[in-house]
């Protein structure tokens, strides 16, 4: 039987879902590694790994075998009691990390809040702030999820328009800016939460010693330094974490997306000192943060990361994949940027919207997603071959150089 065109789907989308996405006209049903295969049987490399947190690629069958046989044994205890998934989690995400305390939750932006939450009780019973007045520091184009608590800080109005009030506490500094930094903070500054690489600002990539220089001022100041490594963590950057790029540890480390390989919402808040040892029994928790099933995902997740050499693999494909964009002569670029696979192809605003290169990308069977207007996000999974490399360089010529009317 074949399947429903692709309007029919769409068509029935729209009329029961909120319209909360523009999504490109493709509808998927199959994914293996790299691609992913839609309705109507055409193949497609996915360049957007659900926005990195495919890293391990598509349906890999280690993960799911782990989910298998974790679904048909335990799926949810609650942390009422204890589960024998946990505590191997736990160990193993500290070990790889070298954290000293974990705190599981589901999704990225529950981690976020998760972790301004556990700055600011450090920040009143260590630290010694004022109650209440406790300051964060974030950077202009930030992006930390879609909570409320986490919009309130946005710099974008799409992402907090008309969801206000919001919550005080929060003051804004340019991204790359390390002397903005050390004017911005007050003996009520608990932590600066920072991106290694904002993502959805258009994947920008921070001056050489940026965070070599926010290290020792959080350290003077005695401010907790949050890396939300939700986007380039787990390998994206071609580093387990891409703080490894500056030699530099984060006090607080925010993992999520590939954190599961994408086969469930697993998100941590790592610590490497006392920040989460400030939360005491009843004064946080989640109904399925550290479940057996996430956790038994997750420790697979991680496995098959470092296991099958992922990690390495990005640094080569990502340095393979920049210097193949930058070689294309395209009067249409603008910049390539980018470290490992968390890549980039901003456009010169006269070139039209980066949305008509991702449908002619589609066409080229190459699915890629826009971001602000003129930036083409590329984060294919970290499984990618050098010919696999090489056959989207060709489409990307091809697609970047054509004459839009
Ligand atoms: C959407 C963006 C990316 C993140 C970082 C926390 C979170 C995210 C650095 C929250 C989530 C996702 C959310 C998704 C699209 C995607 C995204 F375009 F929205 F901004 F990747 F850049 N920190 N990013 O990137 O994690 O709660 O979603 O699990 O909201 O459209 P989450």
């Amino acid at each position: 039987m074949s399947n429903p065109p692709v309007a029919d789907f769409i068509a029935r989308e729209a009329r029961f879902g909120a319209r909360n996405y523009e999504p490109l006209g493709v509808v998927l049903s199959r994914g293996e590694g790299v691609f992913v295969w839609d309705t109507q049987g055409n193949r497609y490399l996915d360049c957007l790994s659900a926005y990195s947190a495919l890293n391990q690629g598509h349906c890999h069958p280690k993960i799911l075998a782990a989910m298998v046989e974790q679904a048909g044994r335990l799926t949810l205890t609650s942390r009422a009691f204890h589960n024998d998934q946990l505590a191997p989690f736990y160990e193993e995400i500290a070990e790889l990390t070298g954290s000293h305390k974990v705190l599981p939750m589901n999704s990225g932006a529950e981690a976020v809040e998760s972790a301004i939450k556990s700055v600011r009780k450090w920040g009143y019973e260590v630290k010694g702030v004022p109650d209440g007045q406790a300051e964060i520091i974030v950077c202009a184009n930030n992006f930390h999820g879609r909570t409320l608590g986490v919009v309130g800080f946005s710099t974008d109005p799409a992402t907090r328009g008309h969801f206000g009030p919001f919550a005080p506490g929060f003051r804004i500094i340019p991204f790359g800016d390390a002397a903005a930094l050390e004017e911005a903070i007050t003996p009520n500054t608990v932590a600066f939460l920072v991106e290694p690489i904002q993502g959805e600002a258009g994947v920008i990539v921070p001056p050489a010693g940026y965070f070599t220089g926010v290290r020792e001022l959080c350290t003077t100041h005695e401010v907790m330094l949050i890396l939300d490594e939700i986007q380039t963590g787990l390998g994206r950057t071609g580093k387990l974490l891409a703080e490894q790029h500056e030699g530099i540890e984060a006090d607080v480390t925010l993992l999520g997306k590939a954190l599961s390989g994408g086969f469930y919402p697993v998100s941590a808040v790592l610590s490497n000192n006392e920040v989460l040892g400030t939360l005491k029994p009843g004064q946080h928790g989640s109904t399925f943060g550290g479940n057996p099933l996430a956790c038994a995902v997750a420790r697979a997740a991680l496995r098959v990361l470092v296991e099958e050499g992922m990690i390495e693999n990005a640094a080569v494909q990502g340095e393979r994949f920049l210097e193949g964009l930058r070689s294309i002569r395209a009067n249409t670029v603008r910049d390539v940027r980018g470290r490992g696979l968390m890549l980039a192809v901003e456009l010169h605003p006269e070139a039209g919207p980066a949305r008509r290169y991702c449908e002619a990308l589609q066409v080229e069977g190459i699915l890629a997603k826009d971001t602000h207007e003129h930036t083409i996000r590329i984060a294919p999974p970290l499984v990618i071959t050098s010919d696999q490399v090489d056959w989207a360089l060709e489409r990307f010529a091809t697609t970047l150089t054509r004459d839009f009317p």
